[in-house]
């Protein structure tokens, strides 16, 4: 009998579609981390090709002590040192995550402005308070102005961040003030968003900058311009334009796909045409014509970051997140995937190509052979989406008949924004999160995990988020999430009222029983990572936990990371005072001193630092380990009981 092999993932449905699928011969990214190995020099970061003399490889010597002379010759052609190399890949990493969530951003503050000037139909201005409150925040007036004056105002304030050349960003002054003040002392407060990245770009071509410590100073102050810029931008204009989340009941999971219903997944990043999409298959001549296919209607679907967002403000179901988006076409009953930018696998146009489904791109940025193109237009949105839901209609009765749909979906509760929270845990009247914070200090919640990130195919699907997660809130801690660790804990069903006394320990299902929330909250995407770094400044103002986020008993990581965006999203986080601990693989290990400083020296500057684990288990114990002593140094440590997950908890998991 041959072995049977161990799952890929801990989840039911994508197991039986990674079946189906090599059943009928489709390769996946779960093959394709099988048969190509990754290079150990590059994943250490001791490889550096950013010159025609290389790539150099300039690995840890094998076994024993090196001695100062070999240490001497272990350099790059130009002389690089495995320090240099390893910082200068590191914060190239920070530079291409945060220029992806900046670009985002800027994407979102060209579209609002066009909105505010009426140049684009289709969309308004649905959060009035909230547009009202970011004119107080930046000094915009407000007087008796239409809201589409102050909304012009914020527009091209919010647009001009990114170029800005001196200064520091606006947004800082959404930060505590003593950690606004520290950014200052060290240097770190960014400039302007872009100028940051691009400085990242010059410092790390050959011959400039050859200090690590200066190098990731840069990526430091790239980092805290994305998540207290870039992001917060698109965060806070997209609520304004699309509504800030409020509580909502959503589904999760492959199975939310219809086999009677044209299924439609929006995939990607930015909601500028998904929500518009949304209203596109909702009109009555689309239905009409779905019903001319002999469809029964049409089934909207989203997947990754994409899906936190329509899932957040209309309830539209998760499909899945970053490791199933080729499943979902290998149900073969996905008429059309709409992608914009990000986190998209070239291959779904391959795995596309097996089945009917037709693959459509929407931005001028990216794009992929083989694909369908239908280039959103923010002057004509409805019209792009419209063209779309009609490409994916028209494409219904071309499937092919090998239709599998797993039977498998989990009801979730999303649109936790700091809004609400504040909301829910203050009432109308007194929003404010000191309900949080007392609950806190007597101990019932013992602290707050913020655990985020990306799939990856190196390790079993959606694992490590789900044992890390059970992990932290059996030990009381309230864990907030976004990106595709929101996913699969809701497809875990974890982001339900009644998980509380399922799986959390005994403080924090008292308090989210009283309270009606889930012991896992959804923030939303991973731009949305900005609604965390609010909401921990707005436990810091409620007063009681100190006087900074570093003195709060938190703590974040990103147990499956892959992307770049995590790097910079980490480093901002460790930026802003928070310990973060990430899983799989650690991208400086090549060099001992750089990974120290990450790991040792930030806490000294910042008062958070990185670490690395890939155990999940482990991971949250020094997580836990790190709340506590937040909590002894604020005087508020109590003896508590440890609960240990223990092997037996673990193979539930298997299922
Ligand atoms: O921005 S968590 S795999 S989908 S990068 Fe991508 Fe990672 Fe998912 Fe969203 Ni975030």
């Amino acid at each position: 009998m041959p072995e049977e092999k161990p799952a890929k993932s801990i989840d039911q449905a994508t197991q039986e579609l990674i079946e189906k699928a090599n059943k009928e011969g489709v390769n996946t990214a779960f093959d394709r981390a099988e048969s190509l190995k990754p290079c150990p020099i590059g994943a250490a970061g001791s490889c550096c090709k950013h010159c025609g003399m290389g790539p150099c490889r300039v690995p840890l010597p094998k076994g024993k002590e090196e001695t100062p002379e070999e240490k001497q010759k272990r350099r790059g052609v130009c002389g690089a040192t495995a320090e240099t190399i390893a910082a200068r890949n590191f914060i190239r990493m920070v530079a291409g995550g945060a220029s992806a969530h900046s670009d985002h951003g800027r994407g979102v503050a060209e579209l609002f402005l066009a909105v505010a000037k009426g140049k684009a139909p289709g969309y308004e201005i649905k959060d009035e308070q909230k547009l009202l409150q970011l004119a107080l925040d930046w000094d915009i007036e407000i007087g008796d102005r239409s809201n589409n004056e102050i909304a012009v105002d914020i527009g091209e304030k919010a647009l001009a961040e990114f170029g800005k050349q001196e200064g520091e960003l606006i947004t800082l002054r959404k930060a505590p003030l003593k950690r606004q003040e520290l950014w200052r002392q060290q240097g770190v407060a960014p400039r302007g968003i872009d100028r940051e990245i691009v400085e990242i770009m010059h410092r790390t071509h050959i011959g400039v900058d050859q200090d690590y410590v200066n190098l990731l100073k840069q990526g430091v102050r790239a980092a805290i311009g994305d998540g207290w810029g870039g992001s917060m931008i698109a965060t806070e204009l997209q609520d304004i334009l699309f509504g800030t989340p409020a509580p909502i009941l959503g589904k999760a999971n492959l199975g939310v796909l219809k086999e009677k219903e044209v299924n439609i997944i929006i995939h990607g990043h930015e909601p500028l045409l998904s929500e518009m999409i949304v209203a596109a298959a909702a009109e009555s001549e689309m239905l009409e014509l779905a019903k001319s296919k002999d469809a029964e209607g049409i089934n909207l679907s989203g997947m990754c970051c994409t899906a936190n967002e329509i899932l957040m403000r209309h309830g539209v179901p998760i499909a899945g997140n970053f490791l199933q988006q080729e499943l979902a076409i290998v149900t073969g009953a996905v008429d059309a995937m709409v992608v914009d930018v990000q986190c998209i696998m070239q291959s779904i146009q391959t795995v596309a190509e097996c089945y009917h489904t037709k693959i459509i791109t929407t931005a001028a940025k990216a794009k992929i052979p083989g694909a369908t193109h239908i280039e959103f237009n923010e002057h004509d949105a409805m019209k792009s989406a419209r063209e779309i839901v009609k490409t994916a209609i028209e494409n219904f009765p071309n499937r092919k008949g090998n239709i599998m749909i797993p039977d498998h979906q989990c009801d979730q509760i999303a649109g936790f924004s700091h809004e609400t929270i504040n909301y829910l845990l203050g009432g109308m009247f007194r929003a404010s999160y000191r309900p949080l914070n007392d609950n806190i200090i007597n101990g019932r919640i013992r602290g707050v995990a913020g655990v985020v990130g990306c799939n990856n195919a190196r390790v079993k699907h959606n694992e490590a988020h789900i044992v890390m997660v059970k992990e932290l809130i059996k030990n009381d801690v309230l864990v907030i999430t976004t990106g595709c660790n929101a996913i699969a804990c809701a497809e875990a069903g974890l982001m339900v009222p009644e998980a509380a006394s399922k799986y959390a320990g005994e403080g924090l299902a008292e308090v989210c029983e009283t309270v009606g929330i889930p012991p896992v909250l959804h923030m939303g995407s991973c731009v949305d990572n900005s609604r965390i770094l609010i909401a921990a400044t707005a436990m810091v103002k409620d007063g009681g936990l100190g006087d900074d986020i570093s003195d709060l008993p938190v703590a974040g990581a990103a147990p499956e990371w892959m992307s770049e965006k995590a790097i910079s999203i980490g480093q901002y986080f460790v930026a802003s005072g928070v310990y973060t601990v990430f899983g799989v693989t650690w991208p400086t290990e090549g060099s001992k001193e750089v990974t120290e400083f990450l790991f040792k020296d930030m806490e000294k500057l910042y008062g958070g630092m990185w670490d690395f684990q890939p155990d999940p288990v482990r991971a949250a114990q020094l997580m836990i380990a790190h709340i506590d002593s937040k909590r002894k140094a604020l005087g508020i440590d109590q003896a508590r009981e440890r609960v240990l997950y223990d092997m037996e908890m673990r193979r539930e998991l298997e299922g």
